[in-house]
């Protein structure tokens, strides 16, 4: 025993400082986190220490020595084997745990063969702390007794846990604005929330939906079935099974929107070979097709595309009910002989892309390790379309046919920066260097999609495949409409700005040799009955929202995610009800009958959602699975 005697806290301190060095090391040596400045670095450095005080500083509200003690290596424990859990999940998977993943079925085979496999006796170390603790507990010798200012000294200390958990907060805020309502991606939310928190994070945005799905039942699936059932179509009979059996290439063009389609900047053209395929003969072009998207951004419009129901209010549904029973597009394909990917040169990770496409039956998710990303070829976000493009084809050469394959561009992305050698339109020359970058990646993403059309003809790919495109949301935010109303050389009044939520929507059908420009209003939530109408698949059972576009009784009314909504007569826009002839306010009774039906749609919606309601339904005969006396509408 040592001779000296250590102050009253020593070994708690001692544990703070052995778990909070340790994580980072940790983070630094087993998992391969992006750090671009130091402020991240900073923020990676700092961001254990705050659940660290917390939790360790549980043991000041301890009597005995012994207890308290304990209590400290318990801690130590209980830390590192989430850390380390984290390690062994990471080796193999390259990402980190959440909730859903331990409980899919489907991991469990996985899990447990990996985790046996990925066992050293040099793992040790990520115990250290542990040892750390035990010895100074042993050694130390700590001034016993308490003084009388005790319970200001743990008030304080307190604080102090509260003061830097919000400083982490505040610094991960600036890093990344609506990082906890928005999720974007686990690396991103262990790297600025830290290990510890992340988890706490992910605990509370699973039970809440967990708590949601329990206090639902089949019942309530009834009323959305209702009002889905009433608002069904026939779906177009001339286009039905127009491709029948082809491959299915659906491209998601990021953030595009359609004022960028058939118009000019200064002069250049910005989009020449998507403009050359709105007057293509085995083309349809909509120009009235609006995105629907919340939060979630693309992994949103990826949900609309493959389940036409609407994304959440609040939050991104590929986080928070990644876990649901889904019946996407392409599970239906998959059991109708297609193989079903998706194509993305980012992190798997990202939007829980991986844990959301095994939910949605998607069998294989090309990642950026799918990828060769050689020199000159990343930029901004990661690899330019252009190398995707070629190597996306490059992997359907290999795929079983017919193929449903899904492509995800991203050059066009905020902060929308290019290689010189890229750049091949000017500047624009407004206030907004977002707006001006924009329609050069915009023109680069054209260029990206010519290649990708010219490669599948070389590959014999083409003519036996649909290829299906869309903008997924808006690339120019309204922080931007001074610069946007300079180039519209027009007002960007609410009315203008809901107009400006267009986005492309392609139908290419080679050897269609009936292309025109279809004026219908539409929107992503109409994309999947549209296009299964295309490959002949029935959906008349299935529970959507949406609708085709190519049926004479497809409704002209699309409901924005934020209430707004669009007919062919009206735009409803900050409580507004404008004329879509004059773009001036007119009656409001024109909206009235509308407010109330995009309300209660996207009610329903919702309610599928958060009560996982589709695992009630049975979409092969149209009937709910848990209360037999009840009858669905057909
Ligand atoms: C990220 C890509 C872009 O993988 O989909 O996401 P966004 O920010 O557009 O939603
Ligand atoms: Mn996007």
């Amino acid at each position: 025993m040592l001779k000296k005697e250590w102050p009253i806290h020593s070994i708690l301190a001692i544990a703070i400082i052995a778990t909070w060095l340790k994580t980072y090391i940790v983070y630094k040596t087993s998992f391969s986190i992006t750090v671009d400045n130091v402020l991240q670095e900073f923020i990676l450095f700092i961001n254990p220490l705050s659940m660290l005080l917390f939790i360790y500083g549980i043991s000041l509200f301890f009597r005995s020595e012994k207890a308290k003690n304990r209590y400290l290596v318990l801690v130590a424990v209980i830390t590192s084997i989430v850390l380390y859990g984290n390690v062994a999940f990471y080796r193999f998977f390259s990402d980190f745990i959440t909730l859903p993943v331990l409980f899919q079925t489907d991991n469990f085979g996985d899990l447990g063969a990996s985790a046996a496999a990925s066992v050293f006796w040099t793992d040790l170390f990520y115990f250290t702390d542990v040892l750390i603790i035990l010895i100074a507990i042993k050694f130390i010798n700590v001034k016993s007794g308490k003084d009388a200012s005790f319970s200001v000294q743990r008030k304080a200390y307190y604080v102090l846990a509260l003061a830097v958990l919000f400083f982490n907060l505040g610094l991960a805020e600036t890093e990344r604005p609506q990082l906890l309502t928005r999720s974007f991606d686990r690396e991103m939310l262990v790297k600025n929330l830290g290990m510890y928190n992340y988890h706490l994070y992910d605990i509370y945005v699973q039970s809440k939906s967990q708590a949601q799905r329990a206090l639902a039942d089949g019942s309530e699936l009834v009323e959305a079935n209702n009002y889905v059932r009433a608002n069904q179509i026939e779906p177009s009979k001339e286009m039905e099974g127009i491709a029948e059996g082809r491959n299915l290439i659906v491209v998601t063009l990021e953030s595009l929107q359609s004022f960028a389609i058939n118009s000019e900047m200064n002069g250049q053209t910005i989009t020449p070979f998507l403009n050359s395929l709105t007057e293509d003969e085995d083309t349809i072009y909509f120009e009235n097709f609006y995105h629907q998207t919340g939060l979630g951004k693309t992994s949103d419009s990826e949900f609309l595309l493959e389940n036409s129901l609407y994304p959440l209010s609040g939050g991104a549904v590929f986080f928070t009910h990644s876990g649901n029973t889904f019946n996407s597009m392409a599970e239906s394909l998959g059991n109708n002989g297609y193989s079903t990917n998706v194509q993305h040169a980012n992190t798997k990770s990202f939007w829980n892309r991986d844990i959301m496409y095994e939910s949605m039956n998607i069998d294989k998710f090309y990642d950026i390790e799918s990828f060769e990303i050689g020199e000159g070829e990343a930029v901004n976000w990661g690899m330019k379309d252009i190398p995707f493009a070629e190597q996306s084809v490059e992997h359907m050469t290999e795929m079983q046919q017919p193929f449903y394959s899904r492509l995800l561009t991203l050059t066009n992305h905020h902060p929308f920066t290019l290689d010189e050698e890229d750049k091949l339109i000017d500047e624009y020359d407004s206030n907004s260097g977002t707006l001006n970058r924009y329609f050069q990646t915009s023109r680069y993403l054209d260029e990206s999609i010519k290649v990708l059309f010219e490669d599948l003809k070389e590959q014999g790919l083409y003519e036996n495949s649909i290829i299906v495109m869309y903008g997924d949301h808006y690339g120019i935010s309204e922080n931007h409409n001074e610069a946007m109303s300079q180039y519209l050389d027009e007002e960007v009044t609410d009315f203008t700005s809901a107009e400006l939520q267009k986005v492309p929507f392609f139908v290419h059908i080679p050897g269609y040799g009936e292309g025109y420009v279809d004026d219908e209003v539409g929107g992503q939530i109409d994309m999947r009955p549209t296009i299964m109408n295309l490959m002949g698949i029935d959906t008349s059972k299935d529970i959507q929202f949406g609708s085709d576009l190519f049926s004479e009784e497809h409704e002209e009314f699309v409901v924005f995610r934020d209430g707004r909504f669009v007919t062919d007569e009206v735009v409803y826009a900050g409580n507004v009800c404008y004329d879509k002839d004059t773009s001036e306010p007119t009656e409001q009774d024109l909206c009235a009958p509308y407010i109330e039906q995009a309300f209660t749609e996207l009610e329903y919606s919702e309610s599928i959602i958060n009560g996982d309601l589709l695992r009630f339904y049975d979409e092969e005969d149209g009937q709910l699975t848990t209360i037999p006396d009840v009858e669905l509408k057909q």
